[in-house]
């Protein structure tokens, strides 16, 4: 498929993914959501890629929902109604994808993230933020509309519950240190070290065993919502499965070689 609002590329079995309308600061539209649907089926199924790298051309990285397209919408005979539809249709299966693929996603938050656009970047693995970016949480409530696509849950799990009512309510621009300081981004770097610092990641999670870095995501994610007898059961549960992998077994005999 030809992408119009996507750039994509996989080099050495790491994907890059551009959210490519710089115009609109990459704002999601109904375009956007088709591409996306689709680049993220490859990333999933295609075994050559092990990691991949989301981030946005231009001065941003994602301005979420496109307005203008909101607005059109309201004009048709069910308006405003839809936009539960609309979330759970679009947003909700393109966070649940990059949460439940096993492959590593890393957000390269180049510029700023508002609204949705902080949703994509939060439902990541990693993210590496640019000391110049920031985040604009309360650019829903400017709108009057709740944080959706996963920022009332990523929110508060990630910085408490104060800080994520704040940064939903009085903040009009989280910048990149307080985002790291409030353990939102892993990393913050200098504009031009953005994606260095991602594609190094990216290397380094490639050389570790797919499945593996696959099975721990899940667990990790599955045990936001768990309690402690339940994640002991679930590690268990998987560790069955990855101490199946000729990996494992290869990489314990090359540990004790080394030893030996
Ligand atoms: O199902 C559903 O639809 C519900 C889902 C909702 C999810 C959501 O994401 S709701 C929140 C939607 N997003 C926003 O409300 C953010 C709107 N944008 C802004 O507040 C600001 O643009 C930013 C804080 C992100 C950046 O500000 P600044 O000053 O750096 O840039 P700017 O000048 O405002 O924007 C640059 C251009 O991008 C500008 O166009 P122009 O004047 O150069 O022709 C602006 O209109 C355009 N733009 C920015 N964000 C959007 C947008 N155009 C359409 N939709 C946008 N979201």
């Amino acid at each position: 498929m030809a992408y119009e609002t996507l750039l994509y590329e996989v080099q050495e079995g790491i994907a890059i993914i551009t959210l490519n309308r710089p115009d609109v600061l990459n704002a999601f539209n109904e375009q956007m959501f088709r591409e996306l649907q689709d680049v993220l089926r490859t990333v999933e199924r295609d075994e050559a890629v092990h990691v991949a790298i989301v981030t946005g051309a231009g001065r941003g990285f994602c301005a979420g929902q496109d307005l203008t397209e909101m607005r059109a919408r309201y004009e048709q005979p069910e308006g405003a109604g839809s936009i539960g539809e609309h979330l759970r249709s679009r947003y909700n299966p393109l966070i649940l994808r990059l949460r439940n693929t096993e492959k590593p996603f890393i957000a390269a938050i180049n510029g700023v993230a508002a609204g949705a656009g902080c949703s994509l970047a939060l439902a990541c693995d990693l993210r590496v933020m640019a000391e110049t970016a920031s985040f604009v949480f309360n650019a829903f409530a400017k709108i009057s509309l709740i944080p959706d696509s996963g920022s009332t849950w990523f929110l508060p799990h990630l910085a408490g519950y104060a800080r994520a009512f704040e940064a939903a309510t009085l903040i009009d621009r989280l910048e990149a240190s307080r985002a790291l300081a409030w353990g939102l981004v892993n990393a913050v770097v200098p504009p031009d070290q953005v994606m260095p610092t991602a594609q190094e990641w990216a290397d380094r999670l490639r050389a570790l065993p797919g499945r593996a870095v696959g099975l721990l995501k899940r667990a990790l994610h599955r045990a936001m919502t768990f309690t402690l007898e339940q994640s002991l059961d679930y590690e268990a549960h998987l560790q069955e499965v990855a101490a199946r992998t000729p990996e494992h077994r290869e990489r314990v005999e090359a540990f004790l070689r080394r030893r030996g």
